[in-house]
């Protein structure tokens, strides 16, 4: 355990094998300013060794409002391309991570708090959530990485559609669509986001870097080559000692089981 650290409105503390960020500016909704982003960006790539999992999450009733529109407003063309890119860095680092993210999200999950909600590997949603982009009511476009990563989770003709008319989903509406992976009351998303880490964590650090890092690249492989992606993958994670000693203790009977609990 170490005492919460902030930098620029991100607290970031270590709980044993579980990084915690946390995105501190609720009287703002959460917008995010470049320093939250840069601080999101350093703090994905200085977490310490044992990390296995992280839990990203916003204080107080709502996750994220996006981009903080007072940097938007003197933004010229060319200082609008690096800002984005800036965003697009430090959500590819959630996306890349050493470990398994799995974001809470209340409240506001809009423009580029969905953005920052795409990014991660798993989402608990409280009945609170609600999402929508509202780029087009304000001028502007997504710049986080959410124009690839949004319609590869919800399809592009529903990104479309919350773009073209800035329409707004519930949370269960959130849900059917998968924008969310579980779904809990009010105020419980946090405890179940550390009982999901905490499983996470118990796998085989190998077994989770194909998922993060494997899996996404074979399921976009056009043709045969995913096929020979696959195999590769799981023949370096089957060969590792730790995967040897897993198949032993279930053999054994020593092993959780795979069915209900
Ligand atoms: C903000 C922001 C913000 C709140 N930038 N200051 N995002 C948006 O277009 C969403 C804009 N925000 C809202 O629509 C609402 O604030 C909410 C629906 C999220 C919440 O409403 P509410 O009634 O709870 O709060 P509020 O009174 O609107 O806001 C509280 C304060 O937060 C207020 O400041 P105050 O000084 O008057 O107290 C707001 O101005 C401030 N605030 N949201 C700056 N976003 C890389 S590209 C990404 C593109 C995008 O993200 S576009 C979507 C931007």
């Amino acid at each position: 355990m170490s005492a919460p650290r902030q930098t620029a409105g991100l607290l970031v503390e270590q709980r044993d094998a579980v990084a915690w960020l946390r995105i501190n500016r609720p009287a703002k909704r959460n917008a995010l300013d470049a320093g939250i982003i840069r601080a999101l960006y350093d703090a994905l790539n200085a977490l310490p060794e044992q990390t296995r999992a992280i839990v990203l999450s916003g204080e107080g009733e709502h996750f994220c409002a996006g981009l903080d529109l007072n940097e938007a407003v003197e933004m010229h063309a060319a200082e609008g391309l690096f800002h984005s890119r800036l965003w697009q860095r430090a959500f590819d680092a959630i996306e890349n991570a050493s470990a398994p993210v799995i974001a809470v999200i209340q409240g506001a999950v809009v423009g580029g708090g969905l953005e920052l909600a795409a990014a991660a590997h798993l989402r608990v949603a409280e009945s609170t959530a609600y999402y929508a982009l509202p780029e087009g009511l304000r001028g502007i476009f997504t710049g986080g990485g959410g124009a690839v990563r949004i319609p590869r989770l919800i399809g592009l003709a529903r990104m479309t559609d919350m773009l073209l008319t800035g329409r707004v989903f519930s949370a269960e509406e959130g849900q059917q669509m998968a924008l969310s992976n579980y779904l809990t009351k009010a105020g419980e998303g946090l405890a179940l986001a550390f009982a999901l880490a905490e499983r996470v964590a118990r796998n085989a650090p190998l077994s989770n870097y194909a998922v993060l890092q494997a899996l996404p690249r074979i399921a976009r492989t056009e043709g045969e080559a995913g096929y020979l992606l696959e195999a590769l993958m799981a023949a370096v994670a089957q060969g590792d000692a730790e995967a040897k000693a897993r198949l032993r203790d279930f053999l054994a009977g020593r092993a959780e089981k795979a069915g209900p609990s």
